[in-house]
């Protein structure tokens, strides 16, 4: 990931952000999700989790990475539902979405094509990261998010994501959703060996 341009940004209150999002979510009918190029275990465990919850709850949800899915990481995707963005067929798709959320991202231009058509379509976006971040200069100026779930102390983009199902989520993780975390969060920590502050979360994502 390119260092330049990174800007510092203060956190918003995550807590009362990941209540609006909530209150979107709740609203929303088509979630479009995606990461950033060349996607990670965080990335990708990030959004299957994150898939499975909202299809659990109704909502029409893809996957559309600007990327395809590496092979190490097929294994996760037990039902297919890792996608590579193609504009010719899925923009319209694009266009007709509530919201989209981006995760593990950092560097806006990451998205690709997948980011340049959600601007355009003005969708109303949301960014669930631990990264710096940066890219948004040349996309027209300031933070394009609504919802920007940020932390830099969170050891992984899916350890947010499990500590907004611990508050959220009425029905325990599914198998394949604690899978997909405890992936996120292996890629990110060195296999959770340099992970301390979190060994006790960690813990309750095994069980
Ligand atoms: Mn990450």
């Amino acid at each position: 990931m390119t260092s330049v341009n990174q800007i510092h940004i203060e956190p918003p209150d995550i807590a009362v952000t990941w209540k609006n999002l909530h209150l979107a979510l709740q609203n929303a009918e088509r979630v479009l999700l995606s990461t950033h190029e060349n996607p990670d275990g965080d990335g990708i465990g990030s959004q299957l989790a994150f898939c499975e919850h909202l299809k659990g709850l109704g909502k029409d949800c893809r996957i559309l990475n600007c990327s395809e899915l590496p092979s190490v990481y097929e294994f996760l995707d037990s039902h297919d539902w890792m996608e590579t963005y193609d504009r010719d067929r899925d923009e319209a798709w694009l266009s007709s979405c509530d919201i989209a959320i981006v995760f593990d991202l950092g560097d806006f231009r990451r998205l690709r094509t997948v980011g340049e058509d959600l601007l355009s379509h003005e969708i109303l976006l949301a960014s669930i990261d631990h990264h710096p971040q940066s890219g948004f200069e040349e996309l027209g100026g300031g933070l394009p998010y609504t919802y920007l779930l940020l932390d830099y102390s969170a050891p992984s983009t899916g350890t947010l994501v499990w500590e907004y199902f611990s508050n959220y989520r009425k029905e325990t993780l599914s198998l394949s959703m604690a899978e997909a975390l405890y992936t996120a969060l292996i890629t990110d920590t060195g296999k959770a060996l340099i992970c301390r502050v979190y060994s006790y979360k960690n813990e309750r994502i095994l069980k």
